[in-house]
């Protein structure tokens, strides 16, 4: 986000606002100098509506704000030392009464299409702001659009299951009232606008209850906020949660205390005490009825994504390595903590081990937490560990993540891996929490599966599988026939970057510390 800098003087500040009269007060200064670039434009518009009222109050005038393009043309005029904003300011020519172009924004992951799954309007309907438009699907997530704007819909440009296309028209609205005019004038910069959109697409179901400054705060960080867990009364967002949110998206702020997130009472009832029926995958999608003559459809959605990235994922050399780990240990230990975990609402299942043990080993092993460009010349060695797990939902098999591993406790990969798991049976997972994985687990074992062979996801380049564990005999040191708990994990990694015999070192880490948990203790942060 851009800040306002102390480079911006009052100077500029009144030569901004046009070179008149206006003096910048200290305290306006003060809020620009912390605030973000937007707070300062918004000031700019405010001190020049206002002067606009004082000429219209002077003349006796009717209510007729002063004309935008004047107000534009001076902003934009100024836009040259708004540099260090990076962008040139613009206002929209909307007018009450005006029929606006509501346009798909970008959704972001490189999306350019969508398949509209079913209008909530229809040509003549009121809605007012936030009022849910349609739902969109993309290979990615489910979306609900929702209105920028109090009016009546005048135009659908797509019928239900039409293919939508990013930055074109989505529905046409009659506004009603100037004040959208104001709030476009707000709004004012043009790839603002488009992040402002983005506000507007909230994943179906979720309600985010936010204060607007809470709203502007996460639209300026282009975070959706039906994505941000609120932890406030009836799961409010709160400033907070925004910041914590962006920080576990960017491991750029160190979360606080480790332990704060769980002191800190859980805001969604639904999160706090997951049921289990609501943690079960859900049942796999009933199979089509055999019609009695082939059936040919276009792929769409989720299975369209598949075929894409899968395609895309054999291009990529596979080495692959299987291990067998006994879990006697952990299996114990896990009795003994999920107690525990159950006390601070958490589920805890043996997922959180595996992915955590993977986080401490990845630190020894950057390697396999990079990516290789396309052309096969440079390495990026990710910063976060953002494990992705293979998830069953009832929309099929995706793979949200876990971000920033390296800096949660078991703990919290349980809290997380709960809400993404909730929120995948629901299926309302969003871009934020599908994309950005680094490198993934896919627990075959837990719908029964023993051995698999998985297919890594570009552009990460190791995964691993993980069967069921099973209760199997094995010889103790001394020779003696013993119940063991044994998993096999199957490993494949992109062998143009990685080696069998490094693979191998990585997985004996892995295995040494899920043989013996308690080791894991001394890595722990
Ligand atoms: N063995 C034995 N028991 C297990 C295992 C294994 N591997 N995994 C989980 N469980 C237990 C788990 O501890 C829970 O036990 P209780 O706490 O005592 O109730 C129980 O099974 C249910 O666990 P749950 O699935 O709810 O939670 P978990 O954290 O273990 O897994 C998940 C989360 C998201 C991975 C899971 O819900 C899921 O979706 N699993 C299916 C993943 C999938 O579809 N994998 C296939 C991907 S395609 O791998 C692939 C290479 C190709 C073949």
């Amino acid at each position: 986000m851009a800040t306002f800098s102390s480079r911006v003087t009052s100077l500029q500040v009144d030569w901004l606002l046009a070179g008149r009269t206006c003096v910048t007060s200290a305290s306006k200064m003060a809020a620009m100098a912390r605030g973000s670039s937007a707070v300062f434009r918004r000031l700019l518009v405010q001190q020049y509506r206002r002067r606009c009222l004082r000429i219209q109050e002077v003349c006796g005038g009717h209510a007729v704000l002063c004309p935008l393009p004047t107000m534009d043309s001076k902003l934009q005029m100024c836009s040259g030392s708004f540099q260090m904003l990076g962008r040139a300011l613009h206002t929209s020519a909307v007018r009450g009464g005006a029929v606006v172009q509501f346009k798909l924004s970008d959704i972001g992951e490189g999306i350019m299409e969508v398949t509209v799954k079913e209008w909530y309007v229809k040509e003549g309907d009121k809605v007012s702001q936030f009022d849910s438009i349609c739902e969109v699907q993309s290979d990615k997530a489910s979306v609900t659009i929702t209105s920028r704007y109090d009016g009546v819909i005048t135009k659908l440009y797509y019928d239900a299951d039409e293919v939508a296309l990013v930055g074109k028209p989505l529905v046409d609205i009659h506004t009603e009232s100037t004040s959208d005019v104001i709030q476009e004038e707000d709004v004012v910069e043009t790839p603002a606008m488009a992040r402002e959109e983005h506000t507007h697409q909230e994943i179906k179901g979720l309600k985010t209850q936010a204060t607007p400054a809470v709203r502007r705060l996460a639209m300026e960080n282009n975070i959706k906020l039906s994505e941000v867990v609120g932890s406030g009364k009836d799961g409010r967002i709160l400033k907070e949660d925004i910041l914590n949110f962006l920080a576990k998206q960017t491991g750029a702020i160190l979360p606080p205390s480790p332990f704060q997130e769980i002191q800190t009472p859980p805001p969604a009832p639904s999160l706090a005490t997951p049921s289990p029926a609501a943690l079960k995958p859900p049942p796999a999608a009933p199979r089509r009825a055999f019609a009695g003559k082939d059936v040919t459809e276009p792929l769409k959605g989720f299975h369209k994504a598949m075929a894409k990235s899968m395609t895309a994922a054999l291009n990529i050399p596979h080495l692959g390595l299987c291990e067998q780990v006994d879990l006697s240990h952990l299996v114990a230990l896990r009795a003994q903590l999920k107690a525990d975990a159950q006390g601070h609402g958490v589920k805890l299942s043996y997922m959180p081990f595996f992915i955590k043990a993977a986080s401490l080993c990845l630190a020894h092993f950057p390697i396999l937490n990079a990516s290789l460009d396309e052309s096969c010349q440079n390495i990026t060695y990710k910063a976060s560990h953002n494990i992705g797990v293979a998830m069953d939902t009832g929309l099929g098999l995706l793979v949200p993540t876990v971000k920033n591993v390296q800096l949660l406790s078991i703990l919290e990969v349980a809290q997380e891996l709960n809400r993404i798991q909730e929120l995948g049976a629901a299926g309302q997972l969003g871009t934020a929490d599908l994309s950005g994985g680094t490198f993934s687990l896919s627990n075959i074992g837990s719908i029964g599966g023993t051995y698999a062979k998985p297919v890594i996801l570009p552009p990460e380049v190791a995964i691993g599988a993980l069967g069921k564990i099973q209760v199997l005999p094995r010889f103790d040191a001394l020779g003696h026939v013993t119940r063991a708990h044994i998993m096999n994990v199957s490993w494949s990694a992109d062998h143009r970057l990685i080696d069998g015999a490094t693979m191998c070192r990585f997985s004996n880490m892995w295995r040494d510390f899920l043989q013996n948990p308690a080791s894991m203790l001394l890595h722990l942060k």
